[in-house]
């Protein structure tokens, strides 16, 4: 193996991905880990180049007084499991580079052990991880936001096991994202791990939705004896359907309410294979485009939106588990959003799900960022990877509108492909939702933005960042800039917005201050309430959040000001334009 592999393993190797973990028996893994500092992955590369197959994943403590183990997990440092690690300890703050983590588990009952699979499932780890078992190295993941899984079967049984995840979070040229993104590159097991278990055989993946049609459709992926017969039904409204592994599709039931937006109707849904029974809550909807509009289920909808960072509500940490997501959710609703734009990666599982009670549209996005090596086909491979564990987790949630592929790419051959390789396999994988990508808008002083990014062409929906009054443009000039489209197809404005101090206040010239941010709100919905192609948008950013770009000291200190509330989540006055402007639509 070439030493540059060992640092940076090219590919997912031995991980499944597995839908609707979040119903299924499992027991957390989560509490207080060690963690081994490793900037020079001695734990994993020997002086000679090679891998030590004695490296640190073995856990091994000397056998007597003479021995030498140079490392010892029981005296490392203590991290919580989920949890990034930059916030966790000072001295990790900017690190980039490997941390080895260890936790000690009990196996599953002897009864289990053999009539059951067993699987480590991971919600996310930044940046790529191995994954060790009893010191065997089983997996590898490469990707930071994607859930993934390790089956254990047959290592699981009786008495204490040994989980060692080698986790870096280094950044590279031939990683999504790259090398640069305005947003903390928090490394760590920063979602959920969980032991599930399943029968012999199991659905692996299955999903329901609503096509722009109206028939209930979906699929199921039966791992085990495929000849297994799924079945799915609404026992509520009598609906049923009966397939092997495949798509399968169920009309409609007569006087099936809806899920809408602020008005979800969630239904029980029950899935068997075989021993395998899953129970979930799904909404159905229709979405479609039509002209330069947006239709959900026949009506037009203006996406009253808010972007948002998976960062939590407080402490600038990385996001995860029910209770983030609930606070994030209820500061977007406070905007009165009825969208909410999950950028700039997969968020977490709990965000879509509660999106999906509480009626909110959402968006979910690839890191697919600034710098992206697309002439390289692994790179594609990775991508195209990533777009799998997006949509297999999500394409049940009602609230899911759009996969979009990509945000802020410069038009080229080798870019367009590739994005159009990523759109045809989320809408293979979903063909009922909507594509869409955040096409970047450079500064001019021409009063008609004309878009032409051929991109446009690839994507169902053109989604615009523009920094009209901040990064470029004069403010008082911005209620005059028409936006059009080569596509005639519906815009959204998926950015815009200026920066400001929570607290600081000043005049509406005075940079930073609330006032001024306010103010190039006020003038980008004046812009924006004169287009006519425009279906929604979803200003930048709900929250300030960490980014290693912003260093201003005493205004920015390590955030990016965009947001309408502080990092603890104190509203600022462009809150109150915003939801006054949508008090309106
Ligand atoms: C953008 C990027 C976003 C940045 C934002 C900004 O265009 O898409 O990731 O954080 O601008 O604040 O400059």
């Amino acid at each position: 193996m070439p030493r540059d592999e060992l640092l940076n393993p090219p590919s997912s190797v031995n991980t499944v991905l597995l839908s609707n973990v979040l119903l299924r028996e499992r027991r957390s893994l989560a509490g207080t880990w060690r963690a081994i500092v490793d900037p020079y992955d001695s734990g994993y590369i020997s002086i000679l180049g090679t891998r030590n197959d004695r490296g640190w994943f073995r856990d091994f403590s000397p056998r007597d007084q003479s021995d030498r183990v140079e490392y010892d997990f029981d005296k490392s440092l203590e991290i919580q499991v989920p949890g990034d690690w930059n916030t966790q300890h000072e001295s990790l703050h900017f690190y980039e580079g490997t941390v080895w983590y260890r936790t000690k588990f009990d196996g599953v009952p002897a009864t289990d052990a053999d009539t059951k699979r067993h699987f480590i499932h991971f919600g996310a780890v930044n940046h790529t991880c191995r994954v060790f078992v009893d010191g065997e190295e089983l997996a590898t993941h490469v990707g930071g936001f994607g859930p993934f899984a390790v089956e254990v079967t047959g290592r699981v049984g009786p008495g204490e096991h040994t989980l060692i995840v080698q986790v870096n979070n280094r950044r590279e040229p031939d990683r999504i994202p790259a090398m640069r993104t305005d947003w903390w590159n928090f490394g760590g097991i920063t979602r959920s791990v969980d032991l599930v278990s399943t029968p012999k055989t199991f659905l692996r993946e299955s999903w329901l939705t609503m096509n722009p049609e109206g028939m209930i459709v979906g699929g199921a992926t039966v791992d085990g004896d495929a000849s297994t017969e799924v079945t799915v039904e609404l026992p509520a409204l009598g609906a049923k359907a009966t397939v092997t592994n495949g798509a399968l599709s169920i009309t409609a039931p007569d006087g099936l309410e809806l899920w809408n937006p602020g008005k979800p109707v969630l239904h029980d849904v029950r899935w068997t294979c075989g021993e395998d029974v899953l129970e979930d809550e799904v909404g159905f909807r229709t979405v479609e485009v039509k002209g330069t509009q947006i239709f959900v289920n026949g009506q037009n909808v203006w996406l009253k939106g808010i972007a948002l960072h998976g960062e939590g509500p407080s402490g600038g940490k990385r996001a995860h588990g029910p209770d983030d997501a609930s606070t994030l959710l209820d500061w977007a609703q406070d905007l009165g959003a009825n969208f909410v734009r999950l950028g700039h990666y997969q968020h977490d599982e709990h965000i879509v799900r509660e999106a999906d009670r509480r009626g909110l549209l959402a968006w979910c996005e690839l890191p697919v960022y600034w710098g992206i090596a697309f002439g390289d086909s692994d790179v594609l491979a990775n991508a195209l990877a990533q777009t799998d564990e997006l949509v297999v987790r999500d394409r049940s949630r009602a609230s899911v509108i759009f996969w979009s592929v990509a945000n802020e790419t410069l038009p080229g051959d080798d870019r367009t492909s590739f994005l159009g390789a990523l759109a045809a396999r989320a809408k293979e994988l979903d063909p009922t939702r909507l594509t869409t990508a955040a096409l970047l808008t450079l500064p001019s002083n021409d009063p008609v933005v004309h878009v032409t990014d051929e991109l446009g062409a690839l994507i169902d929906v053109v989604a615009i960042n523009q920094y009209l009054g901040w990064y470029y443009g004069n403010r008082q000039e911005l209620p005059e800039v028409e936006f059009t489209t080569a596509f005639s197809k519906p815009i959204i404005f998926s950015e815009l917005g200026a920066g400001a101090k929570a607290g600081h206040h000043g005049s509406e010239e005075e940079i930073w201050t609330e006032e001024f941010q306010a103010a190039v709100y006020k003038a980008q919905i004046a812009m924006i309430e004169n287009q006519s192609e425009c279906a929604g948008m979803s200003p930048w950013i709900l929250k300030d959040f960490r980014t290693p770009l912003r260093v201003l000291p005493g205004i920015q200190d390590g955030y990016n000001r965009k947001g309408l509330f502080s990092e603890e989540g104190q509203p600022k006055l462009a809150a109150d334009v915003l939801r006054a402007f949508y008090q309106t639509r």
